[in-house]
């Protein structure tokens, strides 16, 4: 168990990357629905935020684009031209960047085998998302193979809503300690869709063999949800002891902080007050939606959008918590703006694995030379720009799917 370390999995960003304002209920996705997007940026964006995390000494590994655009989803849909344009864009979404919806993963510490359990997200609650997890199972069945280290289950049925890692939190002493594993749901009825389903967070936990009494489900708060927070990790993030959590994240904040207590005494609560972040500046900044990572130095970083620090109240506060004693020493920002316009930040666009690296298919995980390759195929082959008016014409349709190939070939990854 000694070699156990967190692994984040990032989504390189496809050449389909584009901006349809497909997601009910995510301000960004429906603000800048019909712009241009820049899908070389945010590849470039991405992979640079990799290097960043590989260059602070964390281990690092990334989940490939899905092929796009997606004929078997077009073809469902009898997608002949006539449609309304925001369906004829599904098939092309690059939504697959953001890897915490990837799968919900519970380290070998945690579950009654001692493997380590990944389940595919069903994201049932969108049409451009519901399309991603075979495809992502594929993924996860030859990077996670290795079937005495770890088990890859199929998603949990519809109609119970999965939306993976962006809805679960681990509270542990260390990352290969065993763990408190918290499972946050919605409750349906409110002006936008609760996608994470109590159900299916109970399913996932059954599933992986969690031990109920180390188990927690709570409710997110309906407000945060009609604010615009679509997934519970735009608005808390755990990372080992630390819970760094936006005080209205929660339907009760009280009774969630005392049932993490209750099993995890030495939880320590960094609660951000609606006096000095407002929820609606804490969604539209993600503050939340940050990478807590412990250094190999042992202290922790919060690693946010540039978003953050370009706001008063957000930067302030992070300048404060910097100069007090709490576990969080460092604030980073980085550039995922292009993500960012979809609502994605820096803790989207990664899947964290705890696991021993050995026992990962090594060509998923990243080093300084393969992302070079990565990068030059990027800069070679990504559309530098996508307008809406592209999105089902057979010119980019070629593009995508020859950078796509490009990529697997350069990685020389094929059956996905
Ligand atoms: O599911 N955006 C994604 C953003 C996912 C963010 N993930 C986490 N919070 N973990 C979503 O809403 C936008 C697609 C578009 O509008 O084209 C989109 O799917």
């Amino acid at each position: 168990m000694s070699n156990l370390k967190e692994i984040n999995f990032d989504g390189i960003i496809g050449p389909s990357h584009n901006y349809a304002g497909l997601s009910l209920g995510n301000i960004a996705s429906a603000s800048h629905r019909g712009e241009t997007s820049y899908p070389r940026e945010a590849a470039l964006q991405g992979l640079a935020k990799m290097r960043g995390n590989m260059a602070r000494g964390l281990a690092q590994g990334f989940l490939l684009p899905l092929p796009r655009p997606n004929p078997a989803l077009a073809q469902a849909l009898a997608l002949d031209g006539t449609e309304n344009p925001a369906l004829r864009a599904a098939p092309w979404s690059a939504s697959s960047m953001w890897t915490a919806n990837a799968a919900t993963v519970s380290p070998a510490p945690d579950t009654q085998d001692g493997r380590c359990h990944l389940t595919p997200a069903n994201l049932v609650t969108m049409v451009h998302r519901a399309q991603e997890w075979q495809d992502t199972k594929a993924q996860l069945d030859i990077a996670f193979g290795d079937a005495q280290h770890f088990a890859v289950h199929d998603a949990v049925p519809p109609t119970f809503g999965d939306e993976g890692a962006a809805n679960h939190m681990r509270l542990c002493e260390a990352h290969g300690e065993p763990g408190v594993e918290v499972f946050v749901y919605g409750r349906p009825g409110g002006k936008f869709p609760a996608r994470q389903h109590e159900q299916a967070s109970r399913a996932v936990a059954r599933k992986h063999g969690l031990d109920p009494a180390r188990t927690l489900f709570i409710e997110q708060n309906p407000e945060a949800i009609e604010a615009g927070a679509f997934h519970n990790d735009v608005v808390a993030v755990a990372n080992e002891r630390v819970l760094f959590t936006h005080a209205r994240a929660f339907a009760d904040p009280a009774g969630a902080y005392a049932a993490m207590r209750e099993v995890f005494p030495a939880l320590e609560l960094v609660e951000v007050p609606e006096e000095a972040v407002s929820l609606e500046e804490a969604i539209r900044t993600y503050l939340f939606n940050a990478q807590l990572v412990t250094l190999p130095d042992s202290t922790m970083a919060l690693i946010v959008p540039s978003e953050c620090r370009d706001s008063e109240s957000v930067w302030n506060f992070c300048e404060k918590m910097m100069a007090g004693n709490g576990p969080i020493r460092q604030v980073l920002p980085v550039d995922v703006r292009q993500s960012m316009a979809n609502g994605g930040g820096p803790a989207c666009l990664r899947l964290r694995v705890v696991a021993d690296p050995a026992t990962i298919d090594p060509r998923f995980l990243l080093d300084e030379a393969k992302a070079d390759r990565i990068e030059a195929v990027i800069a070679r082959h990504w559309p530098e720009s996508i307008t809406p008016d592209q999105l089902g014409t057979d010119a980019l349709a070629d593009q995508v799917r020859a950078a796509r190939a490009a990529l697997l070939d350069t990685l020389e990854i094929d059956g996905v």
